[in-house]
């Protein structure tokens, strides 16, 4: 149900996205909420682990410590994600890419529901759960490629394999976050879709976007500390608020 507001709302950014050549788009969990994904911080059961909160098994100390603990969590989240959909927050980003002559989508997510979708080229800001990386020598294998031994063996060096995914007190990949902030600073409009903005360095993008002079547009049925900064707020669901828009 969209409020008088809510309309008025939508109908800025709509005119917002008509005029603009170049958009940025940023992603969180929250755009894989409608697809049955838990959330982060939206309590669930992706925010503990054993007792353990998120931030410490989904750390680099954990990987040192006790790396067949940390296949048994991302087992898990393969196991909640293997039957899961694209929803249409994910459809309606997958059909802008071809509407404007310069699109990114940068994603903080590594449930690759983006790519499901139809959506090429998605920076991939904190990796891909489908992945595993050799612990030695780098070399990448998809997960459902390595049978069931945890740690999963290398196919080339036979050393331990850990999944592709920038862990708490990591970096993120090379290139991908020099590429993303370069298409945030030159964007027109920015959205920042489904997340809480509370994770760096990724949640600096769109203070990247605002001031590079991108209209800001928060989605997310709650506030967040970008909140204040927005020029516009949709406040609710992505997969109802995303094809309002339009460019379908
Ligand atoms: C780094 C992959 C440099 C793993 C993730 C102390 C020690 C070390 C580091 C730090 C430290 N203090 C701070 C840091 C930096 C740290 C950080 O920012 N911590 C935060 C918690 C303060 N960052 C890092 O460590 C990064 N690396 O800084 O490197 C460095 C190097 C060495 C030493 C120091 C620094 C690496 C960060 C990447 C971590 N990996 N994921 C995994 O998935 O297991 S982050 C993890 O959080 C996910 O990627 C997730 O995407 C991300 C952010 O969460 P959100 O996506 O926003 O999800 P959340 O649940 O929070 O929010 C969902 C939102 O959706 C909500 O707002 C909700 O309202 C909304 N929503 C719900 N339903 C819907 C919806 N919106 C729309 N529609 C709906 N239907
Ligand atoms: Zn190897």
């Amino acid at each position: 149900m969209t409020s008088r507001l809510q309309v008025t709302e939508i109908e800025r950014v709509r005119e917002s996205l008509h005029a603009a050549h170049s958009v940025f788009v940023l992603t969180g969990a929250g755009v894989s909420a409608e697809s049955g994904v838990p959330t982060f911080r939206g309590g669930g059961n992706a925010a503990v682990w054993k007792g353990m909160p998120f931030y410490e098994i989904s750390s680099a100390g954990m990987v040192e410590r006790d790396l067949p603990e940390v296949w048994a969590w991302f087992d898990y989240r393969l196991g909640v994600l293997s039957d899961l959909k694209p929803n249409p927050a994910h459809k309606t980003l997958a059909r802008w890419q071809d509407k404007f002559s310069s699109f990114t989508l940068a994603t903080q997510n590594i449930d690759g529901l983006h790519q499901a979708a139809g959506s090429r080229d998605v920076y991939e800001l904190h990796g891909n759960v489908w992945t595993a990386r050799c612990i030695e020598c780098d070399a990448r294998s998809d997960v459902r490629r390595l049978g069931a031994a945890r740690p999963p063996v290398c196919l080339d060096c036979r050393n331990p394999m850990r999944p592709d995914v920038v862990l708490f007190g990591e970096m993120l990949p090379v290139g991908v976050f020099d590429r993303a902030v370069d298409a945030a600073r030159t964007a027109e409009v920015c959205f920042v879709v489904g997340t809480s903005a509370l994770v760096y360095p990724a949640a600096s993008l769109p203070e990247v976007a605002k001031r590079g002079g991108a209209f800001l547009v928060e989605v997310n049925p709650e506030k967040t500390p970008l909140t204040e900064y927005c020029d516009a707020s949709l406040r609710g669901p992505a997969g109802e608020l995303l094809p309002l828009l339009g460019f379908e």
